[in-house]
């Protein structure tokens, strides 16, 4: 729930500034979404006037004060190329640096996801698939990419309640690991608790393990390769395990809402941005569209 002010009378909120969560998200160089999921999860205080989100100035300013001179996206992106370097050379402290100064800065920890790692991991797989890059330079760098994502982890979780669990794994043969544990530590940082199987993950797997996972809302199946069988049989055991259950996938492999309604899942994201949120509307609608199709 959002964090509200200590005094949010309509009376006491027409004699201040208010802004929107779209003006917030102007001023601070961010998406309408990273705003709403701040009022979601309390990070930026709230309250509803006419229907709508208003935030107070002096919130805002509250917000704002500590992290003034706070990296936007521009700035953390300037150090790309040295990020770069860093992973290439498989320096794991020198890349950590390059992270941990940001987040000194006061950068949102999400916001080095967005800025640095998946435009690295995009940009490494570009170079390998068009020559310019070694296969060897490709393991390398994501072996050290994977311990500096398990680093970042634990900064990734928000306080408050949880909004429920979330099972996520690679479905069967798919060795890429790290799309699940980034969009695993994005929607912890959506609020979310989050059991992440890792690669290639057996359809029985996922139906075994929502089983035992305590208020379960969803499934999040990844797939960064063609895999389609495997990801309808990953969504076949989930439903005979538990029919209420939201399924979203994704991965580089999937080709937008059409191709994710054909396999049976309930919605698909592939925006870092927007992946918590998406999550969120297939959980608080009621029909699953799956089913509505029938
Ligand atoms: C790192 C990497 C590897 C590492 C994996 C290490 C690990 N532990 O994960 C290694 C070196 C082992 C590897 C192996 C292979 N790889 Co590889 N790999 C990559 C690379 C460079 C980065 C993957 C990554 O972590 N991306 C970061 C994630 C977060 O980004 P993303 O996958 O785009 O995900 C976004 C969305 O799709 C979405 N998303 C992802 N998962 C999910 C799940 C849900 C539920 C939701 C909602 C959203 C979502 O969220 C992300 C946010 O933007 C990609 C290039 C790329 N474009 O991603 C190639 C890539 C995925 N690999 C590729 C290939 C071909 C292979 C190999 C077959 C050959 C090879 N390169 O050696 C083997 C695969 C073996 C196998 N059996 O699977 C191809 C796949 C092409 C295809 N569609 O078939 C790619 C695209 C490279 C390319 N340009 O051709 N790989």
């Amino acid at each position: 729930m959002p964090m509200e002010s200590p005094d949010n009378s309509d009376a006491a909120l027409l004699e201040e500034k208010l802004f929107s969560l779209a003006e917030v998200a102007a001023k601070q160089g961010v998406h309408y979404m990273t705003v709403y999921r701040h009022v979601r999860t309390g990070k930026l205080a709230a309250t509803k006037l006419n229907g709508e989100w208003q935030v107070r100035e002096c919130d805002l300013i509250a917000r704002t004060a500590p992290s003034q001179g706070k990296p936007g996206s521009a700035d953390i992106s300037a150090r790309s190329a040295a990020f770069r370097n860093r992973l290439l050379a498989s320096d794991e402290p020198g890349a950590w640096s390059i992270l941990e100064n940001c987040l000194a800065a006061g950068a949102d920890p999400a916001d080095l996801h967005h800025e640095l790692i998946l435009p690295f991991l995009h940009r490494i797989g570009t170079d390998w698939a068009s020559g310019t890059l070694a296969v060897s330079s490709e393991h390398t760098a994501s072996a050290v990419m994977q311990r500096l994502v398990a680093r970042l982890g634990p900064l990734m979780r928000t306080k408050g309640r949880s909004r429920g669990s979330i099972v996520i794994g690679a479905v069967a043969g798919d060795a890429h690991s790290l799309p699940a544990a980034i969009v695993a530590d994005l929607l912890r940082n959506g609020g979310y608790d989050v059991l992440d199987l890792g690669a290639n993950t057996p359809a029985r797997s996922f139906a075994e393990t929502v089983a035992l996972v305590d208020r379960c809302k969803a499934v999040g199946l990844s797939a960064s390769r063609s895999l389609d069988a495997s990801i309808r049989e990953a969504i076949e055991a989930i439903r005979l395990a538990d029919s209420t259950l939201k399924i979203v996938v994704g991965g580089c492999s999937i080709q937008g809402a059409e191709h994710a309604k054909s396999l049976g899942a309930d919605g698909t994201e592939s925006d870092s941005r927007l992946i918590a949120a998406a999550f969120d509307e297939v959980i608080d609608s009621q029909v699953s569209p799956a089913v509505a199709q029938q």
